[in-house]
């Protein structure tokens, strides 16, 4: 017996290649929520805007070398916070150990994220279907933790149209998104409100990238 929380732990595959390994967090709920904080004073959430001109309903930043940025040139990651001119704050050794953590679990053996992107939704903010490929290697999974209020996630497959099915994010839940899943479509559908005991109003996700 390792500890009494994976004994507890379920792990579920949505797809060849992504599994949801529900209250995987949990352990870390209060360091992870100051790990948060701590970069949130430095780099605040901000809305950005898409090429297209749309600000996105949801609010975002980042901590590690790189950070995802969208405006009017395009969607990439940059060394630098556009806001304030610096680099984004150091990922907290917490967030990293995490993400390493389940990527190993999952069978990754040598990720090690340089980029978190930290989302920031409150009740009605939605993210499309979308797929991530602003990363250099696919080869590399992305992992997502989740938190506060549960999110409906759409899920569907390599082109925009294919069928998607729903899953409900919660509080601590960690998917490692790999394989034939890393360039599937995805989104979050408009969040419902309600209260976390931790959390609030709100519901933040962490994704751990390779963006380099
Ligand atoms: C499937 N975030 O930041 S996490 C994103 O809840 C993003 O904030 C959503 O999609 C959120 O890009 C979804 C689940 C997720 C994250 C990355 C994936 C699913 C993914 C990458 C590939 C496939
Ligand atoms: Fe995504």
């Amino acid at each position: 017996m390792k500890d009494l929380f994976s004994e507890l732990e379920t792990h579920e595959a949505l797809a060849d290649g992504a599994i949801l390994m529900h209250g995987f967090a949990l352990a870390d709920e209060a360091a992870i929520l100051h790990a948060i904080e701590q970069v949130v004073e430095a780099a605040p959430f901000r809305h950005m805007n898409t090429p297209g001109g749309f600000r996105m309903s949801v609010a975002m930043t980042n901590c590690g070398a790189f950070g995802w940025v969208t405006d009017r040139h395009g969607y990439r990651y940059s060394p630098v916070d556009p806001q304030s001119g610096d680099p984004w704050p150091q990922m907290p050794p917490i967030l990293q150990a995490l993400a390493e953590r389940a990527a190993q679990e999952a069978g990754y053996r040598d990720f090690s994220p340089d980029a978190c992107l930290i989302n920031r939704y409150e009740p009605s903010t939605k993210m499309s279907l979308h797929q991530d490929k602003d990363e250099q290697d696919f080869n590399n999974p992305i992992v997502s933790v989740s938190l506060g209020l549960p999110a409906s996630f759409q899920f569907g497959g390599l082109k925009r149209t294919d069928p998607v099915r729903k899953y409900a994010l919660h509080h601590g839940d960690v998917v490692v998104w790999g394989g034939p899943s890393r360039l599937f479509y995805h989104g979050i559908l408009a969040l419902k409100q309600g209260q976390h005991p931790l959390v609030g109003s709100l519901r933040l996700n962490l994704t751990f990238r390779k963006a380099v």
